[in-house]
C-alpha cells in the first residue's frame, strides 16, 4: 500500500465582490476561463477549475461575490454561493487585504461559519501592501471568529504563495480517486467561456450601470474552413443603453469585439470570426427564462 493515499475533492472560492476569486481561479489553472474585472459582481455563475497533481486533484468552484440581492439574477447568484458552500469539502474564504472589514465581510463570514466546513482564509492582494505587518491585525481578527484550518496570505495577480496553498489544500482534502481526467482544467464549455470573455471586455470598457445591465449569450458557433465563426448577443435593458455599447460609428462594439476575439483565439488556438449583436431585453435581470438560458439557474 502507498504511504499516502490519493486525495481529491472540491474547494469553493467564497468572498465579497472584487476580492480576486476569479483571478485566483485563472491563475491556478493557468487559463483565462473566468471573467475578471475591477467592477463588483463580475462572476454570475459557479465556474469550476481543476488542477491535477501527482498527489491529488482539486476542483475549485468560483462563485459570485456575496452581496445583497435585488433582482432575480442576484438572488440566483446568491443561491449558487449557498449551493457551493453546501456541496464542497473545503471552503476558501477570500478577503481583500486592501479593504477594511465591513458589514459585507461580517455577512460573508457568518455564511462560512454556518457552513461549518474545514475552511482556509486567503488574504489576497498582498502585493499591494507596503508593510506586511498590516496583515497581523487582520489575521488576529479572523482567528478569533472561526477556527480556520489555514490562514494564507496570497497574491492571485502575482501568483504569490499559490503553490503552498495548493500543497496545504491537498493535505486537507479527503482521500479519493481522480474526479476528472488529468488533462481537463474546467467543465465549462467553450461557447460559455467565449460569452464571458465578451462580457469581460464590456466590463473593462463601460462604466456606471452598464456592466450590471449587460448579459452575453453565444447564439451560433460554427467551424468553417479556416476559422470558428461565433455569434454573441449582448443584452441590454433599455434602448438608451444600446448606443453606448455600440459607440460612435460603432467604435465601442468594434473594440469589445477585437479584445474578445484575441482572447477567444488564444483559448481555441484557431482563427475566430466574432460577430456581436446588441439586443434590448427589458428587465432581463428579472426574467427567469432568459436567466435559465444564460446558465444562471434557480437552485
Ligand atoms: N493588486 C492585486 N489585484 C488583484 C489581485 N487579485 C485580483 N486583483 C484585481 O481585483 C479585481 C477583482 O478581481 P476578480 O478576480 O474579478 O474578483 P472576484 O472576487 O472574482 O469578483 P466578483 O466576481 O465580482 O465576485 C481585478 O481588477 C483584479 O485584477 C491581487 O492579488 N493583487
Ligand atoms: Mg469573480
Amino acid at each position: 500500500m502507498p504511504e499516502t493515499a490519493y486525495k481529491s475533492g472540491f474547494a469553493a472560492l467564497i468572498g465579497r465582490p472584487n476580492a480576486g476569486k476569479s483571478t485566483l481561479l485563472n491563475a491556478l489553472v493557468g487559463e483565462h476561463i473566468a471573467a475578471v474585472s475591477s467592477k463588483p459582481q463580475t462572476t454570475r455563475t459557479s465556474i469550476k477549475g481543476i488542477i491535477t497533481r501527482p498527489e491529488g486533484q482539486i476542483v475549485f468552484v468560483d462563485t459570485p461575490g456575496i452581496h445583497k440581492p435585488g433582482y432575480t439574477l442576484n438572488r440566483r447568484m446568491m443561491g449558487l454561493v449557498a449551493d457551493a458552500l453546501a456541496q464542497v469539502d473545503i471552503v476558501l474564504l477570500m478577503h481583500d487585504v486592501t479593504t477594511s472589514f465591513g458589514s459585507g465581510d461580517r455577512f460573508t463570514l457568518d455564511l462560512v461559519k454556518q457552513a461549518a466546513k474545514p475552511s482556509f482564509l486567503l488574504l489576497n492582494k498582498i502585493d499591494r501592501l507596503k508593510d506586511k505587518s498590516a496583515l497581523l491585525p487582520i489575521i488576529d481578527h479572523y482567528r478569533k471568529e472561526y477556527p480556520f484550518v489555514e490562514i494564507i496570505p496570497v497574491s492571485a495577480l502575482k501568483r504569490e504563495n499559490l503553490d503552498r496553498m495548493v500543497d496545504l489544500l491537498i493535505v486537507h482534502l479527503p482521500e479519493g480517486e481522480r474526479l476528472y481526467d488529468s488533462e481537463i482544467f474546467t467543465d465549462e464549455i467553450e461557447r460559455n467561456i467565449a460569452a464571458e470573455l465578451v462580457r469581460e471586455k464590456i466590463l473593462e470598457l463601460t462604466q456606471q450601470e452598464l456592466p450590471f445591465a449587460t448579459a452575453v449569450r453565444t447564439e451560433k458557433w460554427e467551424e468553417v474552413d479556416d476559422a470558428t465563426e461565433i455569434h454573441c448577443v449582448i443584452y441590454v435593458e433599455r434602448n438608451s443603453q444600446k448606443p453606448i455599447i455600440i459607440g460612435r460609428q460603432g467604435q465601442m462594439l468594434k473594440e469589445i469585439g477585437t479584445r474578445a476575439r484575441r482572447d477567444i483565439e488564444k483559448m481555441l488556438g484557431r482563427h475566430v470570426r466574432l460577430n456581436l449583436f446588441v439586443r434590448v431585453q427589458d428587465e432581463w435581470r428579472n426574467d427567469p427564462r432568459l436567466l435559465d438560458e444564460l446558465g444562471i439557474q434557480e437552485k
